[in-house]
Formats: C-alpha cells, structure tokens, sequence
C-alpha cells in the first residue's frame, strides 16, 4: 500500500528499488513481532491453561517440562508479514498474490488444526487437512498456470536441461508445496529448531528471487529470468524479519511454540516461491534438514512394519533420537542451524558453477 503511494502516486522513486522495501520489510515485521508477540503469547497462555492442552504420548521425558507451553504461535507470524507485506510489497504483482494466499490459507487450516488440539485434544483428522492443503495447492498453482507461467522443471548445475511439465505442474507444485508444509511441521520438535532452519532457508530465497527477477543477473548466472519475480524477495525479507523476531520467544526455553499455524505456512510459501524462482531443487538441498527429518519417519514406520515392531531410530523424527541418546536440545537444534548455514552456501555456489 505505501509502495503503491509513495512511487505510484508520490512518484519517490527510492520506493521503487527491491532493496530498499525489502529492508524495511524486515525491520517492519520484527518491530511487530517483538511488540505483539507479548499479548498473544498471554492470551494464548490463557487458552491453554482455560482448554488444558494438548500432550502426544510416548513424548520424550525432556518434554514434561513443556507442557505449559502455548501453541499456535504462528498467528504472530501471520499477522506480522500480512500488514508488513500490505505496507511495503506491491500487492497488484500477481507472484506476491500468489504466495500471500498459499501462506495465509495454510495459516488458516493450522489455526484450526491448532485450536481443535487446544480445545478438544484432538486436530483435524489427518484426511481432512490433506484435503484442505491439496485443494490450497491447486488453486495456488491454478492462479500461476492462469498467468501464463512457465510450467517447465529446470535442474542445478545443468544449465541447459529443463523439463516442461505442461498441465501435470499442478500435481508437481502439489507435491512440492504439500510436502514442504508438512516436512517443516515434522521438524517443528525442539526449541527454534523449525524457525531457525526455515529462515536460513527464507534468506537463500531472498537472494535466489531477487536474481531471478532480475533480466541481466539471472542470464549471467543462467538462472530463469522469471519476470516481476523479484518482488518476492521483499515478501520474504518481511518472513525473515518476522522468523527472527519469533525465534527471539521461540529460543530455548520456548515461551511459545508456533504450531501448525506456524509450520504449515512457513513451510508452504517457501514452497511456493521455489516453484515460482524454478529453484525446486535448490530447496531440497538448502531443506535438507526438512527432508531428513521426514525420510527418518517414512523410514522408522517402513523398518517398524517390516520388523513387526522394532525401531530403526530411537524416535522419529530424527530430532528425538538424538534427544533419547543424551544429547542436549540446544546442541541438536544449533547443530542442525550450522548444517543448514553450510547447505545454503553450498546451494548458492552451485549455481555459479552452471
Ligand atoms: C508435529 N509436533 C511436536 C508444537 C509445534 C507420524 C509421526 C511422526 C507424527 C509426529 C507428529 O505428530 N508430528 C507433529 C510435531 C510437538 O510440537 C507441537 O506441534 C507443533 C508443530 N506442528 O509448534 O505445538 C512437540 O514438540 C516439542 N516442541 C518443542 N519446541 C518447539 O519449538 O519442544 C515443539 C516446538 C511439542 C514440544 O514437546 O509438544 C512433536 O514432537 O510431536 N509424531 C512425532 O513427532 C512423535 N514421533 C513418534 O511418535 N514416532 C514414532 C512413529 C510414529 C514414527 C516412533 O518413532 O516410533 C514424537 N513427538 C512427540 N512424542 N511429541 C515422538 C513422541
């Protein structure tokens, strides 16, 4: 909105530049979270302790001293980058609309997902919120399709192979989008672990959507030119303004957890920006923490099937077992924050070398 007055109307041209909203985008939506996190951390305190909350069994014993914690703290999140993106994103770019409705309606179905494990211990049923995902996804990818875009799957390192996918990028961008959502909710287990990998992952994009959008850059590096693309990146520097911000409540001991509310959008705007940037892959490497922890669950339930009840790990995901063998949780979750730092180094030289 303010874009659209100060350069559209005002015509100051400094508004104009990426860069500049997109630093004020950060600092925006930390300001917000940092004065509103608070509040809703205390009235979401109240729910819970009104409600009773809601505990998992076989939780490792670390966890007892948690359950006091309020979730659904993602609503903080959500509220921050919505009015920071209203402020300083130009919300008429159709990639932006995009990528604002994919986080928003996963938020929504985490919000209820979260409120019904509050209220009535138990959230939506797993079919259920699949369904409601599945039919976000679509519209989402439908939205892109209707905007004539690219539909074609390009690879790392080989800078000439890409693959188009035609009508079936629906069913790609599902996957992706789903996926993602759901493997950053896996990891969501241990204090700032979700949110301090996801906003590595935010700050990667950060600089992929801005090359991407950028004709000049994205040819020299030989990255698709996806034009108008590079207003994502002030979208996500208002997501990584607002991951700082909560992960300053987030840090262990957690003052709140971020819930599905939290995981599920995060998890499925990310997604959404790497099919718009054609980055798909990219995401699987500087994610790869996110995909490990879910192969250790696909893993962990396929050898407890297959040994008629014995465990692969200790617990999955991955996160527990590491718990379960005595390491503490401030070790795991940085470990795994350095791990995604080197990812993301690796992610970004690999596309110098195409
Ligand atoms: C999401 N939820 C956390 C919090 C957070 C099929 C199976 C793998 C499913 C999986 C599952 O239910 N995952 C759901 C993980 C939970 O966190 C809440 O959930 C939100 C995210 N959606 O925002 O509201 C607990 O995680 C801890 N936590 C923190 N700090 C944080 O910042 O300490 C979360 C955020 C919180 C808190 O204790 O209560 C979770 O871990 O459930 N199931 C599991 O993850 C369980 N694994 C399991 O049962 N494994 C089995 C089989 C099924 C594979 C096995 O290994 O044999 C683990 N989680 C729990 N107990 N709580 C292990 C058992």
């Amino acid at each position: 909105m303010i874009y659209y007055i100060l350069y559209e109307i005002l015509d100051i041209n400094v508004f104009k530049y990426i860069t500049f909203r997109g630093f004020l985008a950060l600092l925006t939506s930390f300001i917000i979270v940092y004065l509103v996190a608070p509040k809703i951390i205390n009235f979401l305190t109240k729910l819970q302790n009104k409600e009773g909350g809601y505990r998992r069994k076989y939780t490792p014993d670390t966890h007892e001293a948690k359950k006091n914690t309020p979730t659904m703290g993602g609503v903080i999140i959500l509220i921050s980058v919505l009015i920071t993106s209203l402020i300083w994103c130009n919300i008429n770019n159709v990639y932006v609309i995009t990528v604002l409705f994919t986080f928003l309606t996963f938020g929504f179905i985490g919000i209820i997902d979260d409120y019904l494990k509050i209220k009535y211990k138990t959230g939506l049923s797993s079919k259920s919120k699949f369904f409601m995902q599945v039919s976000t996804a679509i519209v989402s990818a439908s939205i892109l399709i209707i905007n004539n875009f690219d539909t074609a799957v390009y690879f790392p390192v080989f800078k000439d192979l890409s693959f188009d996918l035609g009508v079936f990028f629906i069913l790609w961008a599902v996957f992706i989008i789903v996926g993602t959502s759901n493997a950053v909710n896996l990891t969501d287990g241990l204090d700032g672990l979700a949110i301090g990998i996801s906003s590595i992952v935010v700050a990667t994009f950060v600089v992929l959507s801005y090359i991407s959008g950028h004709y000049e850059l994205a040819n020299y590096l030989h990255l698709p030119y996806v034009k108008d693309s590079g207003e994502l990146s002030v979208f996500l520097m208002a997501l990584l303004g607002a991951g700082l911000g909560f992960l300053w409540f987030n840090s262990y001991p957690a003052q709140v957890f971020m819930g599905d509310a939290g995981s599920l959008s995060i998890g499925a705007s990310i997604a959404t920006v790497a099919l718009i940037t054609k980055q798909e892959f990219t995401l699987a490497i500087v994610g790869a923490i996110f995909v490990w922890e879910t192969l250790s669950v696909i893993l962990q339930v396929a050898y407890f099937k297959a040994t008629g009840g014995k465990r692969l790990f200790l617990r999955a995901p991955i996160h527990h077992h590491y718990e379960l063998k005595g390491i503490p949780e401030t070790k795991i979750v940085i470990r795994k924050w350095i791990i995604t730092i080197l990812l993301a180094i690796i992610a970004l030289a690999l596309i110098k070398i195409r």
